[in-house]
C-alpha cells in the first residue's frame, strides 16, 4: 500500500489494534471459532497447536460434548490429537453465545446452503453475526470464512456489527478468508493450504493475517474483502464448469462411439495447458453444486448474465437423467424393461472415500430408477443405510451371487475398497460411470 509520497504506507493501529497485535504475537490472545465441523474443528486444532487458549462454539449440544470429550467427529481431525489439547485446556467447547465476549478474536466458520429456489441461505452467517454484535467489544478481530457471494461482508456483516457502534478498523476488525479445506486430502491441510486475507481496511488485514500467519504458512493478502469473497467462488466455479465440459464431452464421445476415458487421460499427457477432469453421474456435496449459485444470484441481482456458469450448472444436473436412460438402453439391448429389473447401484456417497451423501447425483439415479419401477438395491461400504422414496433402504455385502442375481450393476461412485475383479467377472451388464473398471474388458461392462 502506497501513500500520496510513494513511499510504504506505516499502518499506525489504534490502541485496540496495537493491544490485540501483542497478543496474538505472545499467543495471550483468547482465540475462537463459530461453527464445529469439517472447517472449524481442524481450524480450532491448529489455533491450539499454535499455542493459544481456543474456544469453540456450536448450535449442536453432541458436537460441544464430544469436543469437550476428546473425541472428534471429523476424520481430518484424530481424535488423540483433539483429546491430548482438551486435556491440556487448550481447546474448549460451548453452546454458549457469552463466550464470545471473552474472546479477542473470532473465525465464523458456518454453512452457507442454498434454499430450495436455489438463491443463497445466509441465515446461519446472520445468527452468527448478531451474536457476535451482542458481545463486540474493543479490540476484537472477526474473520468470516464461510464461501458467500462477493458484498456479504461489506454489504451486511459491517453494518450488522457496526449497529453496535463501533467502527471497524478502529475499535474492532474485520476480515474475509475463504476456507479451502478439501475433506479427506491426504497432502493438503489447514496449515499447508496458503490462506487468502481480504480486510474491510488495511488494519484488518494486517491483523487478520498477523493471526493465521501464527499456524498457517502462508498468507496471501488482498485489496479487499470482495476479492477474497470472489476467489472462493472462482475456484469452485472453475471446478464446476471444467466438469461439466468433462460431461459434454462425454456424451459427445458416446455419441461418436468414442471412449472418453481414455481421451481425458491421453490428454492430460500434455505437460502444460491442460487440466484433466472426469465426467461422472452429476455433481455431489454441498460446494461444488451450490457456490456457483451464490455467484450467479449476485450476478443477477446487478444485471449481469452469467450464462457460461449457469449452462455448465444444467449440463452437470442433467447428467443423472442421462444415467439412467443408458441403464434403460443397456436393459433393452438385453431385451429387458427397467421396469421389474433388478438394479444394484455400488456406491451412493457424493464421491470416492467419503461417507458424506449430501447433494449425491447417486441418490438422485437411485431415485429415478425406483420411480421408474425398477428393483433398486445398492453397496456403499461407507454408507449403511440410506432413505430412499421415503424408505429405509439397508447397504447390501457384495458376493457373486448377489452380484449374479442382479440384471444390471451400476457404478455411481468408485470407492476403492469394492472388490472389481469380482464385480467385472460375475455381472451380466455394468454400466461404470467413474471408470473403475478401466482395467477390465468384456460386452458387460458399458462405460459412461
Ligand atoms: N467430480 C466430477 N469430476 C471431476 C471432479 C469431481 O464429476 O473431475 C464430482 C465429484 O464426484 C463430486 C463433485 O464433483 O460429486 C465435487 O467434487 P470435488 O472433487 O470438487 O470435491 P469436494 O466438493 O469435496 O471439495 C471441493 C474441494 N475439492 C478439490 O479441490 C479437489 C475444493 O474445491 C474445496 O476445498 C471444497 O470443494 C470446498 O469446500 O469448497
Amino acid at each position: 500500500m502506497r501513500n500520496k509520497h510513494n513511499s510504504p504506507e506505516v499502518l499506525e493501529l489504534t490502541q485496540p489494534g496495537k493491544d490485540l497485535a501483542r497478543k496474538i504475537s505472545d499467543r495471550s490472545a483468547r482465540v475462537g471459532v463459530i461453527g464445529l465441523g469439517y472447517v472449524g474443528l481442524p481450524l480450532v486444532v491448529e489455533m491450539a497447536k499454535a499455542g493459544f487458549q481456543v474456544t469453540g462454539v456450536d448450535i449442536e449440544r453432541t458436537k460441544v460434548d464430544s469436543i469437550n470429550a476428546g473425541i472428534s467427529f471429523v476424520p481430518d481431525v484424530p481424535s488423540k490429537t483433539l483429546f491430548s489439547l482438551v486435556t491440556a485446556e487448550k481447546i474448549k467447547a460451548t453452546q454458549s453465545l457469552a463466550a464470545l465476549e471473552s474472546l479477542d478474536t473470532i473465525s465464523i466458520c458456518v454453512p452457507t446452503p442454498l434454499r430450495k429456489t436455489k438463491d443463497p441461505d445466509l441465515s446461519y452467517i446472520i445468527a452468527a453475526i448478531e451474536a457476535v454484535r451482542n458481545h463486540l467489544r474493543p479490540g476484537q478481530l472477526l474473520i468470516l470464512e464461510s464461501t458467500t457471494y462477493p458484498g456479504t461482508t461489506e454489504e451486511l456483516v459491517l453494518p450488522t456489527l457496526e449497529k453496535s457502534g463501533l467502527k471497524v478498523g478502529k475499535d474492532f476488525f474485520l476480515a474475509y478468508s475463504p476456507e479451502r479445506v478439501d475433506p479427506g486430502n491426504r497432502t493438503y491441510n489447514t496449515p499447508n493450504i496458503p490462506k487468502v486475507m481480504g480486510g474491510v481496511t488495511p488494519h484488518c488485514t494486517k491483523l487478520a493475517t498477523l493471526l493465521y500467519q501464527q499456524f498457517i504458512e502462508r498468507i496471501v493478502p488482498v485489496s479487499s474483502t470482495r476479492s477474497a469473497e470472489m476467489v472462493k467462488l472462482l475456484e469452485n466455479t472453475f471446478r464446476s464448469v471444467n466438469i461439466a465440459l468433462a460431461n459434454e464431452m462425454a456424451l459427445l464421445c458416446h455419441n461418436l462411439g468414442i471412449n472418453v476415458w481414455e481421451v481425458m487421460d491421453a490428454a492430460k499427457t500434455k505437460p502444460f495447458g491442460f487440466m484433466a477432469f472426469y465426467p461422472g453421474p452429476g455433481l455431489g456435496g454441498h460446494c461444488i453444486p451450490v457456490d456457483p449459485y451464490y455467484l450467479t444470484w449476485k450476478a443477477r441481482m446487478n444485471g449481469f448474465n452469467p450464462r457460461l456458469i449457469e449452462l455448465a450448472g444444467e449440463i452437470n444436473s442433467q447428467m443423472p437423467a442421462f444415467m439412467i436412460s443408458r441403464i434403460a438402453s443397456a436393459l433393452n439391448e438385453h431385451e429387458k424393461s427397467l421396469k421389474g429389473s433388478k438394479i444394484l447401484a455400488l456406491g451412493v456417497a457424493y464421491k470416492r472415500e467419503t461417507n458424506d451423501i449430501r447433494e449425491s447425483p447417486a441418490l438422485e439415479v437411485l431415485r429415478g430408477l425406483h420411480d421408474k419401477g425398477a428393483l433398486v438395491y445398492y453397496s456403499d461400504p461407507y454408507v449403511p443405510s440410506v432413505v430412499l422414496n421415503g424408505k429405509s433402504a439397508k447397504s447390501v455385502n457384495l458376493s457373486p451371487e448377489i452380484i449374479r442375481s442382479m440384471d444390471c450393476v451400476v457404478i455411481l461412485t468408485d470407492h476403492s475398497t469394492f472388490n472389481s475383479p469380482m464385480i467385472a467377472t460375475h455381472s451380466s451388464l455394468i454400466l461404470d460411470s467413474r471408470n473403475m473398471l478401466r482395467d477390465f474388458q468384456g460386452p458387460n461392462i458399458l462405460r459412461l
